[in-house]
């Protein structure tokens, strides 16, 4: 992609965050995807893997959150997004929803598992099936938890990764989650 428009990675993954559309995530969003990825999954609120991912995106969300007024706009969102904060809250938060997935905990998810755990997170869709195929290099059926990280990781900070491919960058594609009614 060419400009940073509307189109890049930042706005489509702020838009899939911003649930109801009105232009911040809120906290009630942000760990919505939590609860959402739980119930997807028939993990028990109270599980500790669930309990372990609540704690790691409340930490994303106050790391994000910059004026801490409980909304995460998009200049917040944009100013905090990169590398050093994919590490610093991402990653731990990501692979808290991958280890909800992961139900016999070997750190890989087959693609029932993966195709749950996107969907549930709001990055479902047609792609999705395309997206594991791109990250089971192996063609073993399975999804390692290193390699799912390192592909949002490179989609997150460049915009380009298996997974990006998968979903097609450079436009809005199908795989971008309907924005909520507004
Ligand atoms: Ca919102
Ligand atoms: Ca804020
Ligand atoms: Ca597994």
């Amino acid at each position: 992609m060419s400009s940073p428009g509307f189109d890049s990675p930042q706005h489509r993954i702020f838009a899939m965050l911003d649930v109801d559309g009105d232009g911040a995530i809120t906290h009630a969003e942000y760990l919505g995807r939590v609860d959402r990825v739980a119930s997807a999954m028939d993990r028990p609120a109270d599980h500790p893997v669930v309990v372990g991912a609540r704690a790691a995106h409340e930490a994303v969300f106050d790391d994000m959150d910059a004026d801490h007024d409980g909304r995460v706009t998009f200049e917040e969102y944009r100013t905090w997004v990169g590398h050093e904060a994919f590490e610093r809250s991402c990653r731990p938060a990501l692979g808290s929803l991958f280890d909800i997935a992961d139900t016999d905990a070997d750190g890989r998810l087959d693609r029932d598992e993966f195709v749950r755990l996107r969907t549930a997170a709001g990055n479902g869709g047609p792609g999705t099936g395309a997206a594991f195929d791109a990250l089971d290099t192996d063609r073993d059926g399975l999804v390692d938890r290193d390699t799912y990280l390192a592909g949002i990781h490179d989609f997150v900070t460049t915009g380009t990764s298996p997974m990006a491919a998968a979903y097609g960058t450079g436009r809005r594609s199908e795989a971008v989650p309907e924005p909520a009614r507004n």
